[in-house]
């Protein structure tokens, strides 16, 4: 499908948050909802499942880069990465849905993100017993990053000043509903879903050699050492900030002065954010809504 060209789209207000079969959803990710439910899956499709902001770019572009980043080199210079990983539930203004996108792919397989909870993910994708690739970040580095986030991208709800952002998140009111769920519903769906593979933001800061050696081995890939010396120069924080296909300089409803869309890349960054009082908090609440002992996250590394 063609690249349109979004560069003079604007949004005259920011959309508003509601709940949706549950979920705190805007509209941008509910309007296509009949074609989102009853999306056709297939069984080579990876479905790059997270919580928004922990992760999804930098897996979705190591994913690309494993599949298609020696033969088709066109690909990594003009088509940005949402045009090559079309995000399922979108419907924004001036561009083709998610669905639109992902139905119109050429590849084999296709790479599809998705940030719904997995009560929400279309059928077809268990039913077809599509790949899935799921990544969590720790909860304080999330919630800083998505703070950011809706700071500069007026296609979010406006965030408020931090603390009210906190809170919100703490009640589960941001888009896309709960954390706590969130990675906890993904989670346990691995129980019964064996096609799922679950990666942790900071196992891949701490270890990107591992953990795409763990990735190739759960795709059944094989790939020479120097193809992953080079797909794991190509995915480092420095080199994704300057790559046009993958900072998304190209949405004009992101303001980078006001923060960019690669900001930090790192882990502990929430300790310049939380006052004491925010953390004491925010660890009381954890306690109580993340119950499952082994799931556990790591806020330093
Ligand atoms: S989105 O909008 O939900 O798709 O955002 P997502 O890509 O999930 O998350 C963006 C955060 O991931 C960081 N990021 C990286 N960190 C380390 N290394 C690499 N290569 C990388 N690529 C993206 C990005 O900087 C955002 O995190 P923060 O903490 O805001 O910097």
């Amino acid at each position: 499908m063609e690249i349109p060209d979004i560069s003079s789209i604007e949004l005259h207000s920011r959309p508003k948050i509601f709940e949706f079969e549950g979920i705190s959803m805007i509209d941008f990710f509910t309007k296509n909802w009949e074609k989102v439910k009853n999306f056709q899956a297939r069984p080579d499709d990876i479905l790059i499942a997270t919580y928004p902001k922990a992760g999804t770019t930098w897996v979705s572009y190591i994913l690309d880069l494993l599949y298609f980043g020696k033969d088709d080199p066109e690909r990594q210079s003009t088509q940005p990465i949402y045009m090559r990983v079309p995000f399922l539930e979108s419907c924004f203004p001036g561009l083709p849905s998610g669905t639109e996108l992902a139905d119109n792919l050429p590849t084999s397989p296709r790479l599809i993100k998705t940030h719904l909870p997995v009560q929400l993910v279309p059928k077809s994708f268990w039913e077809q017993n599509s790949k899935v690739v799921y990544v969590a970040r720790n909860a304080k580095d999330n919630v800083v990053s998505y703070f950011h986030f809706d700071r500069m991208n007026h296609g979010q709800p406006e965030p408020g000043d931090w603390d009210t952002f906190l809170k919100a998140f703490l009640e589960g009111k941001r888009v896309f509903g709960p954390w706590f769920d969130h990675v906890s519903g993904w989670w346990e769906k691995k129980n019964t879903y064996p096609n799922l593979h679950y990666m942790f933001y900071e196992d891949m800061a701490k270890d990107i050699n591992g953990e795409v050696e763990r990735l190739c081995a759960f795709l059944k890939l094989s790939r020479s050492d120097e193809e992953k010396e080079k797909i794991i120069n190509g995915v480092q924080f420095d080199a994704m900030k300057q790559n046009k296909m993958t900072n998304y300089s190209t949405i004009p409803t992101m303001d980078f002065k006001i923060s960019p869309f690669m900001r930090k890349g790192k882990v502990g960054d929430w300790k310049n954010h939380f006052t004491v009082a925010q953390n004491e908090q925010f660890d009381e609440d954890y306690k109580q809504k993340m119950k499952n002992p082994t799931l556990n996250f790591q806020t330093e590394i």
